[in-house]
């Protein structure tokens, strides 16, 4: 039986001071219902709660815990750097090193700058896109998410030539009219747009792999297609890899499916749990940011050396056998998902089981999903010990810490 008492306090404590009670929303449980967990502890694929209750754990931090919590080189490597004086506002040898380990395993990244979340490496990417195109307009997908910057909170126009309208309080209709929305593997839908605004697109912002509407993977000739439409209307194509990126391969998506982005964003695995983003792209690209060149940008954590050691240390971690074991882990996990009769969609160690006849293409199948049945789920989940990421839209993050035994209990829960 799960324990609740001491949660309940801690609940009660952050009503009164955080939006919500919590500083993302995701995390109130408002889409699956029941009270969200204080976690205070993690090691390999497990959390606790405050009431100790121990949960196998697929949120993961949402993506940057590949290894799983705790793992002891990441651990290590951040109190060498703390003890060593955890931040000087200067460059050091380890941001150095992790940018050395990106671009050599995504080539596309010749030159790099880290920020301290996936928001500010996509806000930043879209004002370098813009500054080297001379154009104000950017295409993103419905159901794509790229962090919360007032230009990617839109939601589509009621048509093609239209502009998007906020998808937030707060946005200015004028800034959201300068996004425009087209559908997920749905090319004819982005030419629609290229078409209706010509010369006028910086670029195309997407998730190779979509994992906001859940994972839904780029159908055959997606991306290409993309890469194509992108150079022959003059766009830059920007891949937001803060999810797939070290995640779906060791080169992340764009090594996976073989397209070169212009610019890519990353987050998440690269800082190994500790807040982290970066920007990437063509040298010529990079090299209009400040103090090079005519974009600013600053910040004053970016390169932090304790989140660079923690990000080092993961991608260090980070074998071609570690990725085989994940890729088995998540084969046997979808394939004991798949005799419940569930539908999934998967690539890498990303997994969503879709409460729909059949995996979705798009964010409009995707929201066709029965979401009810989804929190009922969720909770029946919970309460046998296994802690999943509370939205149908999310993905469920696999660890290389998540072994045999783990995926098995999972298969029994979500048997019921
Ligand atoms: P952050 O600003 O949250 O570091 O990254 C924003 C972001 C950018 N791009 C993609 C593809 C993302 O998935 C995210 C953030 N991911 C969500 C989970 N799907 C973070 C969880 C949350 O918002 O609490």
């Amino acid at each position: 039986m799960i324990k609740t008492g001491v949660s309940a306090a801690w609940r009660e404590r952050a009503a009164q001071l955080f939006p919500g009670g919590v500083n993302s929303p995701v995390r109130a449980y408002r889409a699956v219902g029941g009270e969200p967990p204080i976690i205070a502890r993690g090691h390999g694929p497990f959390v606790w709660d405050v009431d100790d209750n121990r949960y196998i754990d697929f949120v993961g931090a949402f993506g940057p815990l590949i290894l799983g919590h705790a793992h002891p080189a990441v651990v290590e490597a951040m109190r060498t750097a703390v003890e060593a004086g955890g931040s000087f506002g200067a460059t050091s040898p380890t941001e150095v090193r992790l940018a050395e380990l990106i671009r050599s395993r995504m080539p596309s990244i010749e030159r790099v700058r880290f920020v301290n979340s996936g928001t500010e490496a996509a806000m930043s990417a879209l004002r370098v896109a813009r500054a080297a195109t001379g154009r104000d307009l950017v295409i993103k997908f419905d159901g794509g998410y790229h962090g919360h910057a007032d230009s990617l909170l839109v939601d589509a126009g009621s048509g093609v030539a239209t502009l998007s309208i906020p998808g937030s309080a707060g946005v200015p209709a004028s800034v959201a009219a300068q996004t425009l929305v087209a559908n997920y593997n749905d090319l004819d839908s982005v030419a629609a747009l290229f078409d209706a605004h010509p010369r006028e697109v910086a670029a195309v912002i997407v998730e190779p792999v979509a994992a906001n509407m859940g994972v839904v993977p780029p159908a055959p000739g997606f991306l290409a297609g993309l890469r194509r439409l992108t150079e022959l209307a003059g766009s830059l194509l920007i891949f937001d890899e803060v999810i797939t990126g070290f995640r779906v391969a060791p080169g992340g998506a764009q090594e996976l499916f073989g397209v070169r982005p212009d610019l890519t964003i990353l987050g998440k695995i690269i800082g190994g749990g500790l807040p982290v983003g970066a920007y990437g792209g063509r040298a010529e690209l990079l090299d209009l940011v400040a103090p090079a060149g005519p974009v600013y940008q600053a910040g004053t954590l970016s390169g932090h050396p304790v989140v660079m050691a923690a990000g080092e240390a993961t991608l260090l971690q980070l074998t071609d056998d570690v990725y085989s074991r994940l890729e088995a882990r998540i084969d046997r996990l979808e394939e004991g998902l798949r005799r419940g009769g569930a539908s999934t969609a998967r690539v890498g160690s990303l997994l969503t089981l879709f409460f729909r006849d059949s995996a979705p293409r798009n964010f409009r199948e995707a929201k066709e999903s029965d979401t009810n049945a989804f929190a009922k789920f969720f909770q029946r989940m919970r309460d046998a010990g296994v802690l999943l990421p509370p939205s149908q839209f999310e993905a469920w993050f696999l660890s290389a810490a998540h072994d045999d035994a783990v995926i098995d209990a999972t298969i029994d829960a979500a048997a019921g």
